[in-house]
């Protein structure tokens, strides 16, 4: 049966970049058997940042996470696989890494909520939107993946 190619926006906040965690959460994903299929390094801007948080306005934390997302160099990245929107979520952990458990992302590797080093599409209608805004379409890149076969009965 062909693999549905649900695809995600997960992104490296400044923090995990920071701290040298980019092969680390790249590894995870890639070992799982998801296949990458857009990546990219850039500062966000102030308000590049605000409009990703859009449905986050107006929460007390809304203008220290804009600035913090906006502070350095992220790694923007789409993967692609059977289910990776949601099963992407729980590799990633729970949002605050108090509550994230050992075996996540965040659980083994974040402290505090603030600074949890990885973002990652809640769902169908986000992924499809932070997709569309973090990247051009021509920088999605089409490609067969010999593991395929094996990932996917
Ligand atoms: P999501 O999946 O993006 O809709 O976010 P949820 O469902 O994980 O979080 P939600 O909607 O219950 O709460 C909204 C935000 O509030 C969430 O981004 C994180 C923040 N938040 C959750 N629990 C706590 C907490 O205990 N303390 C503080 N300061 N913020 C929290
Ligand atoms: O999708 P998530 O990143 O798991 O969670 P979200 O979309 O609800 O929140 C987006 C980010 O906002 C989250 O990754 C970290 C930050 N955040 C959420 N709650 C707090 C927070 N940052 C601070 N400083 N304090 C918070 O209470």
């Amino acid at each position: 049966e062909a693999a549905e190619l649900e695809r995600t926006f997960i992104a490296i906040k400044p923090d995990g970049v920071q701290r040298g965690l980019i092969s680390e959460i790249i590894h995870r994903f890639e070992r799982k058997g998801y296949k990458l299929v857009a990546i990219k390094l850039l500062i966000p801007s102030k308000e590049f940042a605000e409009t990703h948080y859009d449905d986050l306005r107006g929460r007390p934390f809304f203008n220290g996470l804009c600035d913090f997302l906006s502070s350095g160099p992220v790694v923007a990245m789409v993967w692609e696989g059977q289910g990776v929107i949601k099963y992407g979520r729980k590799l990633i952990g729970a949002t605050s890494p108090h509550n994230s458990e050992p075996g996540t992302i965040r659980g083994d590797l974040a402290i505090s909520v603030g600074r949890n080093i990885i973002h990652g599409s809640d769902g169908p209608e986000t992924a499809k939107a932070e997709i569309a805004l973090w990247f051009k379409p021509e920088e999605l890149v089409n490609y067969t993946s010999n593991a395929e076969k094996w990932l996917y009965e």
